[in-house]
């Protein structure tokens, strides 16, 4: 398929220069689907498998002037973003998204590392919620970011369905909240899809491992790519959860500590 025939995906997050997670894990899923990939620098950070050590954040300028060209110059076909460090960051992102005429927004609400390292502060949170939130297709939280996002903690069916109905309540389109870090009783790691017509589950087998760095970065990819794609929603969150699945099933250890999920070259995988 020539270059411009793919759907363009364009993700606006943080580099982890060792590849496992932010942009890195955007451009290469995007690419495992066949989709263009484009990408703006939020936040250049200092990191490696055992831990973030670091981060320069870019100012809101610096993300317009890389975002702007790339929606002047193409019709992108999915935005996703990941860590928005900054509540001037992300004011300059509601704009430029606002601006596009690009509908599949998918805002993963990056808040800490695995590791611990915090990725954005409590004021850019409440930002984040309050412009982005209600311009997105898609919000997908794990369960320690939507706590974050509520204020209470999650430790049953009963509290994801209030967390779910809350974080619908700030205007995005869905609400995608993880349960890969609700270690299940069952074995089983179950994400909650919220929309207005209700909730539909997905359920996995929960896979003991320690090679997760960049699952959430891209299962967000992942959506990001089936939605410009075409696929539905149901859909696109169905194949991207499979996707990941895969990524950790198939890893074998990179570096020294958390190591990165596997990304294949091109999904379905032969
Ligand atoms: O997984 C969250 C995340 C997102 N984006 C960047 C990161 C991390 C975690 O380390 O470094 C750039």
């Amino acid at each position: 398929m020539p270059t411009n025939e793919r759907p363009v995906c364009l993700t606006i997050a943080g580099l982890d220069p060792s590849g496992g997670a932010g942009i890195v894990a955007d451009i290469k899923t995007f690419t495992a689907f066949g989709c263009y990939a484009g990408a703006a620098v939020s936040s250049v950070t200092f990191q490696n498998t055992t831990g973030v050590f670091g981060a320069v954040h870019q100012t809101a300028e610096s993300v317009r002037m890389q975002v702007q060209p790339v929606l002047d110059d193409f019709e992108v076909a999915a935005i996703k973003t990941g860590m928005l460090p900054t509540k001037e960051i992300i004011e300059e992102t509601a704009r430029l998204v606002k601006g596009s005429n690009c509908q599949n927004i998918v805002i993963d609400p990056v808040v800490r590392s695995t590791s611990g390292f915090d990725l954005i502060d409590d004021a850019a949170l409440q930002v984040l919620m309050e412009i982005l939130f209600p311009i997105a297709l898609i919000v997908t939280p794990n369960r320690p970011e939507a706590e974050r996002i509520c204020g209470f903690t999650i430790d049953n069916d009963e509290d994801i369905v209030s967390a779910g109905e809350k974080i619908l309540a700030l205007g995005p389109h869905s609400v995608l909240i993880k349960g890969g870090h609700a270690v299940a009783a069952a074995n089983k790691a179950v994400d909650h899809l919220f929309t207005a017509d209700g909730s539909v589950r997905f359920e996995r087998e929960f896979i003991r491992s320690s090679s997760t760095h960049g699952t959430g970065c891209t299962l967000s990819a992942a959506i990001a790519a089936n939605l410009a794609l075409g696929k539905e929603l149901l859909d696109a969150v169905r194949i991207a959860k499979d996707f990941v699945f895969e990524e950790i099933r198939s890893a074998k250890q990179l570096g020294k500590g958390h190591s990165p999920v596997n990304i294949p070259p091109s999904w379905p995988m032969e």
